[in-house]
């Protein structure tokens, strides 16, 4: 068992992201059973769901003429437009029926907003908007968190960038997540992360 100031933050293990989702991350399901066993080591975990109105700006539908995968500018920066991904209350959303959800204490839903897109478990993509897990971990006397889950480029390095920003000790456990690395993505979050300080781990 870890020290109760260790939690374990499970980033976006859903359907849609899984193999035969709406953005499937490649082995995106290789990860669950790992994921499952190192709940039993954490005194605190917490689940994260990309919950997106069918209207989310970060849908590339939502923009006549624009590709999936096309980059666009948002008031708070650049913006991947995506495929129709975990739109609330449809089967994409829900988790992987493989991942254990009983030991979680708190999920926290993100991309709710649908002007603003939201990778960060901590902040949405304006950095500024906060979700609320950062008052909730330190409350419970959290300062180690351990990441894992989908997509290690995108969600899961956002949220370890902004917990390594808040304080938290980060570790990102590579083994235990899937990238979508497009464009380099992957290695470019890799050094951010390094630089950020945050650990990577097998
Ligand atoms: C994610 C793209 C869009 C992720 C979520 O979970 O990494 N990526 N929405
Ligand atoms: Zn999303």
């Amino acid at each position: 068992m870890r020290p109760a100031t260790d939690a374990l933050i499970v980033i976006d293990v859903q359907n849609d992201f899984c193999p035969g989702g709406a953005l499937a991350v490649a082995g995106g399901d290789e990860i669950i059973s790992r994921i499952n066993g190192l709940m039993g080591d954490f005194t605190t975990v917490v689940l994260t769901q990309d919950w997106h109105p069918a209207n989310h700006a970060s849908f590339a539908a939502n923009h006549p003429g624009a590709a999936p995968f096309s980059l666009t500018t948002m008031p708070y920066g650049p913006q991947v437009l995506w495929p129709t991904h975990c739109v609330q209350g449809t089967t994409g959303a829900d988790f992987h029926k493989d991942l254990r959800t009983d030991p979680a204490q708190l999920v926290i839903r993100k991309g709710f907003r649908s002007e603003i897109d939201s990778y960060s478990a901590f902040f949405e993509n304006d950095r500024t908007t906060a979700t609320g897990l950062e008052g909730y971990l330190k409350n419970r006397g959290v300062t180690s968190v351990t990441l894992v889950g989908l997509a290690t480029d995108y969600c899961v390095a956002y949220s370890a960038l902004d917990a390594a920003r808040l304080g938290f000790k980060a570790t990102v456990l590579e083994g235990a997540c899937r990238a979508i690395n497009l464009n380099g993505s992957l290695a470019d979050a890799q050094a951010q992360m390094r630089a950020a300080g945050v650990a990577l781990e097998a």
